[in-house]
């Protein structure tokens, strides 16, 4: 006969889809209990390990999840379990981890501030090593959560570190390139002092973070969530929170956050949000009332009702949703779009939409790039479903031209003095082991690199004069390839495990027209 808990279970399994093995659930959360807890938290919301609730394990496949619980991952602290549980007891935790709680916690400014580590103050202002400290690397090495800081003279690595599991999207650096910041999609948000190479402080600002934004002036961080619903401020200097503010329109709706950037010459960060067709302004400007440079008009009367206190956001609203966004040299535009790729320009200074462009297939926008074209500056934007890069003319907002590539793409680089934009294709079935060349005069793919045939390659950052070009062999046991980027030809390599993103400090600090925001 079958127990309650068994035909909970059973419905449970009618609700949610996942193939229950029989195992109670009393039983399945003893086994979490016993098994899992100790390092991913009585309540799955993380702690040594990472958090395993729905949201966090959307990229994770469900065979891939029990694959790691039978088996252990290697290069991390995951044990196997299938010398002490059965295959169904397997199955069942593996399909626990995906049910939703039946409670979201809170995860507001108290838990955030019990979370914050200090791990060390007062560090000498004096770099520990000989190098340029502006031709440096940080190498996120997402295959065994590692960051390395690599010498961009030499091609060395100086120092290889442990970070938080699962590092997505840009790491942002101090405007003097000492610290660098990491988030992570459980949203820890960690100070690195890379003259000292040390930890400095850690704090979760999230459950489910998007991405951070490290203001221009280098005083406070912004730290986008999707879970949940909210944009925190921290104060770099320890990473105390400063602000949590929760993301609502004026109906009281919440909404994730798609993403959040420094827009330096406006001092202020801005937001874009995927629930709410709203952009969001925040000042961190001293002065009481935020000040827009170019503002045409006072920025109460624009469109949207300001928040009050630190960060006032200034919304605009929008008649479509933004997923992923772009901003022209001055920050006075934002070119957004929607993952089924309908385009817009948006006038930040007099908050509204100017024009529409013509973004087919789902384009990249995080890692677009720009250029001067014939004299005009142009937007590229690689494609995630389509083997294109789509080239816009940023006077009109006008295609000049849909680049054909080998497939749908990732990321894109250049460098003001490479007459090269590098892009992978790695987002496709096939081909995923090329880099496409394009001449950025002729939008033409005048080149193919094949770095390690077989192998997926992703990803590409240079040196901070534009000499060299690094490109990451996107596996387990990957490595950085560098290129000399005028002749092509291959000069190093080095061994890395899964090299995600590497970000030169000069680049970064100087806001080069050929990297990501
Ligand atoms: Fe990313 C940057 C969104 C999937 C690796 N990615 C970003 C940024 C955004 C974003 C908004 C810019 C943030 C920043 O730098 O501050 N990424 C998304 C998605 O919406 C998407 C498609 C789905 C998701 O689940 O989040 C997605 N991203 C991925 C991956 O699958 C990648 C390839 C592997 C991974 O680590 O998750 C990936 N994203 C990256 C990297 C960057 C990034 C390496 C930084 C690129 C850079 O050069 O700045």
């Amino acid at each position: 006969m079958k127990t309650i808990c068994q035909y909970v279970l059973f419905s449970m399994s009618l609700l949610t889809g996942f193939a229950y093995a029989e195992v109670d659930v009393t039983k399945v959360q003893a086994l979490y209990q016993q098994h899992c807890a100790v390092c991913h938290g009585a309540d799955r919301l993380g702690a040594a390990g990472p958090a395993l609730l729905p949201g966090n394990l959307e990229r994770l496949r469900k065979s891939e999840a029990l694959k790691t619980i039978s088996e252990g991952r290697i290069a991390t602290q995951m044990p196997g379990f299938q010398t002490q549980l059965n295959t169904d007891e397997l199955q069942a935790l593996s399909d626990f981890i995906y049910t939703p709680l039946a409670k979201l916690p809170a995860w507001g400014m108290e838990e955030i501030r019990a979370s914050r580590i200090v791990h060390h103050t007062d560090l000498p202002n004096k770099p520990v090593f000989v190098a340029d400290l502006l031709n440096l690397f940080v190498v996120v090495e997402t295959g065994d959560h590692h960051a390395s800081i690599l010498d961009g003279d030499k091609f060395e690595v100086i120092q290889r570190f442990p970070t938080r599991y699962a590092l997505h999207g840009g790491p942002k650096f101090s405007p003097d390139g000492r610290y660098v910041y990491f988030a992570s999609r459980d949203g820890w948000i960690a100070k690195y002092d890379i003259w000292n190479l040390k930890l400095v402080a850690e704090v979760r600002a999230g459950i489910n973070t998007r991405n951070m934004a490290v203001s221009g002036d280098g005083r406070y961080a912004m730290v986008a969530n999707y879970y949940p619903n909210t944009l925190v401020a921290l104060d770099t200097r320890d990473l105390s929170p400063i602000r949590v503010i929760d993301v609502k329109d004026d109906q009281g709706k919440s909404s994730r956050v798609s993403a959040v950037y420094d827009a330096a010459p406006r001092h202020s960060f801005v937001a874009a949000l995927k629930d709410i067709p709203e952009v969001w302004e925040m000042s961190y400007d001293d002065h009481p009332a935020p000040v827009y440079p170019g503002l045409v008009h006072d920025y109460k009367m624009a469109e949207g009702l300001a928040l009050p206190g630190p960060f006032a956001a200034r919304r605009i609203r929008l008649d479509d949703f933004l997923d992923d966004f772009f901003f022209d040299a001055n920050y006075d535009h934002l070119i957004g779009a929607s993952r089924e790729g309908k385009g817009q320009v948006i006038n930040l200074n007099i908050a509204r939409k100017i024009a529409s462009v013509d973004l087919p297939g789902m384009p990249h926008l995080g890692s677009g790039i720009s250029w001067s074209y014939h004299g005009h500056p142009v937007l590229a934007s690689p494609n995630l479903k389509e083997g294109l890069v789509t080239v816009i003319d940023m006077k009109n907002w006008q295609t000049i031209k849909q680049i054909p590539t080998a497939g749908p793409g990732f990321f894109m680089r250049s460098h003001e003095n490479n007459p090269y934009a590098w892009v992978d294709v790695f987002n496709g079935k096939r081909d995923r082991d090329v880099i496409q060349i394009i001449d950025k005069q002729s939008l033409e793919v005048v080149k193919q690199l094949k770095p390690s045939p077989g192998k997926v390659a992703a990803h590409t950052e240079f040196t901070r004069d534009g000499k060299f070009a690094l490109v990451s062999i996107w596996e387990m046991e990957g490595e950085l390839v560098i290129y000399d980027a005028m002749t092509l030809k291959e000069v190093k390599r080095l061994p890395m495990k899964k090299p995600s993103g590497k970000y030169n400090v000069f680049n970064k600090i100087t806001r080069s027209e050929g990297t990501s925001h």
